[in-house]
């Protein structure tokens, strides 16, 4: 099976023309950097080891309940979905894992899945299993709930979906599970809310059972939608409890849009990496609630504080399980590849931002009870302009200075436009 591919040279070529400006832009910056006491070649070295996993269903349009609107040269299954996440990692060089969910993305042949990913550079971040939705040749509906349905036999199945989903993830080189799902209720009085948790519980217990040793399971909340009442797995605190319930190697996941507005994610995460039980992110932005739009779209400065407390707790070493960073997004107006890059960009932003607080300062302006001189200090660092830092990271590790010029220079949807067909419009719905 052969992928569109970018142009062979265009890359060098536009890394050509562009380094002459970087490299004066990196010195300067490292000057300044330098008056700051910060070395500027280890904060580069920190920026080109940072990666974040691309999601499958990114690299389609997305769309909201109303509609969506398909774009030319979308991808048409996962493999499509692989070649356009190699593009992705060809300009960014900083997203070589891919978070496929299933069944969306289930494989006639994970070997060969597995073989093809491998020829692109490519490789598998956690699997998603999928038992919000109803799937063609399912016996039993989801409608009233999944893994805490009160019918056994729907729970049998959303947990046999799951174990599948691990099955799948094992052939194809991933190591964690995400379990998200939508079960919940519209109505006061339409579920029991105490038992309802109770058996998602031991159906989680059973999914934990079938976790291979090495492999991690990443509980993932969400405050509402689809359901609009209450939802069995609806913030930190009960995804925190059931990791708890389940076992050592089960541990939360925090997708950014699902919280109430306002809440402080910065603290949660504070929080979960206290307890031991930080498992990983679903990177992306909002205003008002799942709103799955590009990472550092909306609220940069919130992204940074998220960082600002992972840097720190490496720094105390209390991360003993890096977090695994992937994207959730969907793209509804942009064209899915480019909101990807910009993305990817914008978590490393955030992170090398967070690499440059001046950790001894802050320590000291907090002892002192100095709020002002504190919260400047995480100004200073949020304020720096870090774009030659991750230029130059992705310059050395193999990628574009501009990958969003690059990419537009490449006619790269254009000749996926020509060869993928567009899908019908359907109705309402992510995929
Ligand atoms: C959900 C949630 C899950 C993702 C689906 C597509 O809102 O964020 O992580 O798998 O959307
Ligand atoms: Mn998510
Ligand atoms: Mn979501």
């Amino acid at each position: 099976m052969s992928a569109p591919v970018l142009a062979a040279g265009l890359v060098d070529a536009a890394n050509e023309a562009a380094l002459p400006a970087l490299q004066e832009d990196y010195d300067a910056l490292g000057l300044q950097l330098a008056r700051r006491s910060i070395e500027l070649e280890r904060v580069t070295e920190a920026a080109g080891r940072f990666s974040v996993a691309l999601p499958s269903w990114g690299v389609g349009s997305g769309g909201t309940r109303f509609a969506r609107f398909p774009g030319a040269g979308e991808p048409r299954d996962i493999f499509d979905k692989l070649a356009d996440c190699a593009v992705v990692h060809r300009l960014t060089a900083m997203t070589p894992r891919v978070s496929p969910h299933f069944p969306w993305d289930a494989p006639g042949d994970p070997a060969e899945l597995r073989a093809y990913a491998e020829r692109l550079g490519l490789g598998f971040d956690a699997v998603n299993s999928n038992t919000f939705q109803d799937s063609p040749g399912q016996a039993l509906s989801y409608k009233f709930g999944s893994l805490s349905h009160t019918d056994p036999a729907v729970r049998a199945q959303a947990i046999a979906h799951n174990l599948e989903c691990i099955r799948l993830g094992e052939s194809i080189g991933a190591k964690a599970l995400t379990v998200w799902i939508g079960d919940g209720a519209n109505f006061p009085g339409q579920q029991s809310l105490a038992r309802v948790f109770e058996r998602y519980l031991e159906s989680v217990a059973e999914i934990y059972a079938a976790l291979p040793p090495d492999w991690r399971l990443l509980l993932e909340y969400k405050l509402y939608e689809p359901a609009f009442y209450a939802t069995v797995v609806q913030d930190w605190g009960s995804a925190l409890l059931a990791a708890q319930a389940t076992g050592p190697r089960a541990a939360v996941l925090v997708d950014l849009g699902h919280h109430a507005p306002g809440t402080n994610i910065e603290q949660v995460v504070a929080r979960l990496i206290h307890a031991g039980r930080l498992g990983g992110f679903h990177l992306n932005d909002s205003k008002y609630g799942d709103d799955d739009l590009d990472a550092g779209a909306i609220a940069p400065y919130r992204l940074f504080l998220i960082f600002n407390e992972l840097v720190d707790a490496e720094r105390r070493n209390r991360l003993p399980t890096a977090p695994a960073y992937m994207l959730d997004q969907s793209h509804n107006v942009t064209d899915p590849i480019e909101s990807l890059l910009l993305s990817a960009s914008e978590a490393a932003r955030a992170y090398v931002q967070a690499c440059l607080v001046d950790r001894a300062a802050l320590d000291a302006a907090q002892g002192a009870n100095d709020a002002l001189l504190a919260t400047q200090i995480l100004k200073r660092a949020f304020t720096t302009d870090v774009g030659p830092i991750l230029a130059m990271a992705r310059y050395r590790g193999g990628g574009a200075i501009d990958p969003l010029a690059a990419y537009r220079a490449s006619g790269y949807r254009a000749m996926c436009a020509s060869g993928r067909p567009v899908r019908a419009a359907s109705g309402g719905g992510i995929v």
